[in-house]
This record gives C-alpha cells, structure tokens and sequence, in this order.
C-alpha cells in the first residue's frame, strides 16, 4: 500500500531533486504490505544477494543473516531492532522518505536510522530516485550492527547537526563524505576491493560497475579530498574512494573539523572525474562513458 504522503517541498539532495516529507515518525504499517510488495523485497533481494557473493563486503551478508533477512517477506522493523538494539544501542525508525538535513542529523547523532516503510512498485526495480525501504534496509541496516561503522555513523549525524549551527557551508562537504562512504564506498579487503556502500548493493548495475568497470577511477580514501568532491546523482559514479578498514573512517571523523572547515572554504571542488596529484590510485579510469558536466 502506499498512502498519500504530504510533501513539505522539493529539495537538492544526494538524489537529486526530491520531495521531502513530514518529519514524522511512523509506526511500520506492516500488516498491509500487499502480495506484490512482499514480492518485490523478494525479486530484490534474490537478485542482490546473488550479485554480491564475492562483491560486497563479507560482513554484508554477514550480518543480514544475524538480523535474519531473508526473500520470504519484508522485514519487520520491530524484529530487527531487538538485535541491532542489543548489538550496538542503534534503533530503526520509520519515515515517509528522504527528511530535512537538520532532521536526519539529529537522528543519526542520537543513533536512530530513519527507515522509508514503503517499498517501490514492480516497474522501478531497476531504478527510483528516492530511498525506498528497499535501499534503506537491505543497503543501510546491515553495517549498523559494525560496532565501528555504528560508531561513525553516529558520528557523522553529531557533526552534521554541529556544521549547521556553526559552519552551514561546510554542510556540501559533510554531504559528498557521506556520499563516497556510507552510499558509495568501497573497501580493500585480503581477497580485493569490496563493497560495502548502500547505494551500490541496492543497485544492480552500480553492484557490478563499480567494481569491474574500467571506466571509473578508484582512488584511496583522504578525508580532505572526498570533502572538495563532487559527484554524479543522474550517473554511475565517475569516482570511487577506497577504505581500509571501517576505523580509518571513524578516525578520520574524530578530530574537531572546524579548522578543516575554515580550510575547505578557501578550496575549489574537485570534477567528480578527475585524478588529482595526491591520489592513491588503485585505477585510473579510462573514463570511457562518461557524461560531461552535471557533477553535483
Ligand atoms: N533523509 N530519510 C533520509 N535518508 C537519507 O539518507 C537522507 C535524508 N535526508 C538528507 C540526506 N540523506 C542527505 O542530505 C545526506 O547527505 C545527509
Ligand atoms: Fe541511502
């Protein structure tokens, strides 16, 4: 089912141009989920689960088989958080969809990760340009049970909620270090690179493209060079930033970023597709596709 949801206004996101809804939270109407919508978590997460044996990260899978997911029905929210609560204090809640920066913030600093309850129809499987619950549980919920990923989540929300009081500029850079991490990032493990960005295991092409594509670039994680990126929102990513492990992450987040913001201020960004002289680069992409202009 999906009921008339009351859109506050269109907004410039990670998505692109999307409404934005009521900041309410919503109990998970689980109960009427159709036939066909049960269905559909089902096509996709078969279909997922298959493409990212060997491409997402191990802890992926991993932990969806802690929290007990499975194709047979849409989760319910209620039963994923006795384990996560337990695991690591985080909470899912429910939401209409994408919500004011301000808001996710504050969520995410209080360790609450908003949830859509809806589920996108049969002819979107391949494609939507807002988060579903598809995207939020199957992609966002699993690293949530990571102690360290959990850790930096919370801590990205707390800094973004301090950005907005003290450095609103800075907000478009705390916004592409979310992008290239916790929706696009990739990991170096022993066995090769994996992936563990939301935005790329709930794709089916991005799962295959941004891992075997010779096209994009593949560039070791710098705090300081993914905040002066853009990036791609109508496009595969032209350039994906490679951690080491999910503490390189929370340490890059722990020092105060208020010189780093005074410092950004003063920097041009970066084209979503360019190598710059620094770069640790694990492949120069031939760049064989791409789109000119339109980097975010
Ligand atoms: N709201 N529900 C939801 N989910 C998101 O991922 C989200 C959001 N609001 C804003 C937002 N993401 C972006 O601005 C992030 O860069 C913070
Ligand atoms: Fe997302």
């Amino acid at each position: 089912m999906q009921t008339a949801a009351q859109k506050v206004e269109h907004q410039l996101t990670d998505k692109g141009y999307v409404p934005v809804y009521t900041t309410r939270v919503i109990e998970q109407p689980w109960d009427s989920y159709s036939a066909v919508e049960h269905q559909t978590w089902a096509t996709l997460f078969r279909r997922q689960r298959e493409l990212l044996a060997g491409r997402a990260a191990r802890e992926f899978v991993e932990n969806q088989e802690r929290f007990g997911m499975s194709a047979d029905a849409i989760p319910k929210f209620s039963e994923l958080n006795k384990v996560l609560r337990k695991a690591t204090g985080w909470e899912l809640i429910g939401v209409e969809g994408l919500l004011p920066e301000l808001t996710f913030f504050e969520h995410l600093a209080n360790r609450r990760f908003p949830v859509t309850w809806w589920i996108r129809k049969p002819e979107q499987l391949d494609y939507l340009s807002e988060p579903d619950l598809f995207h939020d549980l199957f992609g966002h919920v699993p690293l949530l049970l990571n102690p360290v990923f959990a850790d930096y989540m919370q801590a990205y929300g707390a800094g973004g909620v301090k950005a907005a009081a003290i450095a609103p500029e800075a907000l478009v850079n705390l916004t592409r270090l979310y992008w290239y991490t916790v929706e696009f990032g990739l990991i170096n493990t022993a066995e090769g690179l994996r992936i563990y960005g939301a935005g790329i295991v709930s794709s089916k092409g991005e799962s295959i493209y941004s891992l075997e594509s010779a096209a994009p670039n593949r560039i070791g994680f710098d705090l300081e060079r993914v905040m002066r990126t853009r990036y791609r929102i109508d496009t595969y990513q032209k350039t994906y930033f490679v951690i080491d492990s999910y503490e390189q992450l929370m340490e890059a987040t722990r020092p105060d970023f208020t010189p780093l913001y005074a410092r950004l201020a003063q920097q041009e960004s970066f084209p979503a597709g360019e190598v710059q002289s620094g770069d640790r680069v694990f492949q120069r992409g031939s760049g064989e596709g791409w789109l000119d202009g339109g980097d975010v």
